[in-house]
């Protein structure tokens, strides 16, 4: 028996700055794995040529969560609020994330990888929401429970490629939700994104109005969401379908059949 060929889903990996050491939290490759796709973990230290080579043959990628993005990177100095940087891990990711949207490549941003994205693409984040952002409704934004438990609300706006996956309506399900859908998201974030970039749209929201998720126009396929679905995903079918979509995609543009 031979099994049908599934998308290889490339991973940004997690960078301990003192050690040096690279490594992968489960939860990301086990949701790929769930959802249908191939995991690989890509090298922190590749060239840009060795980066153009893999793009060209994975078929989707995902930017994972990790640390603060480093200001200079969006032209402002470093505020009090800003926490620890990977600056390996900015020049990797934003060289990956060119690579890939040229070549057309289904991607998906988690977290770090929303604000990641934003900022490759144009846009700016806000450095540490308390300290940046006045909020009649001060959700919380680090919360203080586990991350399978979800924290705060989530708006979503009708009418793009994110409410349709998380609806249910990007698979051809007919019974999906009409005008915007609230769903419950966990929260573990201080950075978010500020002034989203020229290609990308924002389509979700959190009470206190902060930027919770974002697609980007006129391209196949590209989410970026600010919570975790790779810890919801096992209760929740919206967070599921955040990597089923990913995988659905990845499978049209590897031009192979996927069902
Ligand atoms: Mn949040």
């Amino acid at each position: 028996m031979t099994q049908q060929r599934k998308p290889l889903i490339g991973l940004t990996t997690s960078h301990n700055i003192q050690t040096e050491e690279t490594y992968q939290p489960s939860a990301c490759p086990r949701a790929i794995l769930a959802a249908g796709g191939i995991p690989v973990i890509l090298p922190l230290e590749a060239s840009e040529d060795d980066l153009r080579q893999l793009v060209s043959v994975l078929d989707g990628f995902l930017f994972t969560g990790g640390p603060d993005v480093h200001p200079f990177l969006f032209g402002e100095e470093t505020l009090a609020g800003c926490g620890g940087v990977s600056v390996k891990r900015d020049r990797m990711e934003l060289a990956l994330l060119k690579l890939a949207v040229e070549q057309k490549k289904p991607v998906m941003g988690i977290c770090r990888g929303i604000q990641l994205i934003n900022i490759g693409l144009g846009g700016t984040i806000y450095q540490d929401i308390p300290s940046q952002v006045e909020r009649i409704l001060p959700i919380a934004h680090q919360q203080p429970f586990p991350h399978k438990v979800p924290s705060h609300t989530v708006k979503v706006t009708e009418g793009n490629l994110l409410a349709d996956v998380l609806s249910g309506q990007y698979f051809g399900e007919t019974a999906a939700a009409r005008g915007p859908q609230t769903i419950r998201v966990n929260s573990t974030h201080h950075q978010a994104v500020r002034d989203t970039a020229p290609s990308l749209a924002a389509c979700a929201f959190a009470p206190d109005g902060i930027i919770e998720g974002v697609v980007m126009k006129d391209y196949p396929y590209l989410i970026g969401v600010q919570w975790h679905p790779e810890y919801l995903w096992e209760e929740d079918p919206a967070a599921m379908n955040l990597f089923k979509g990913l995988i659905k995609a990845s499978a049209r543009s590897s031009r192979i059949s996927f069902s």
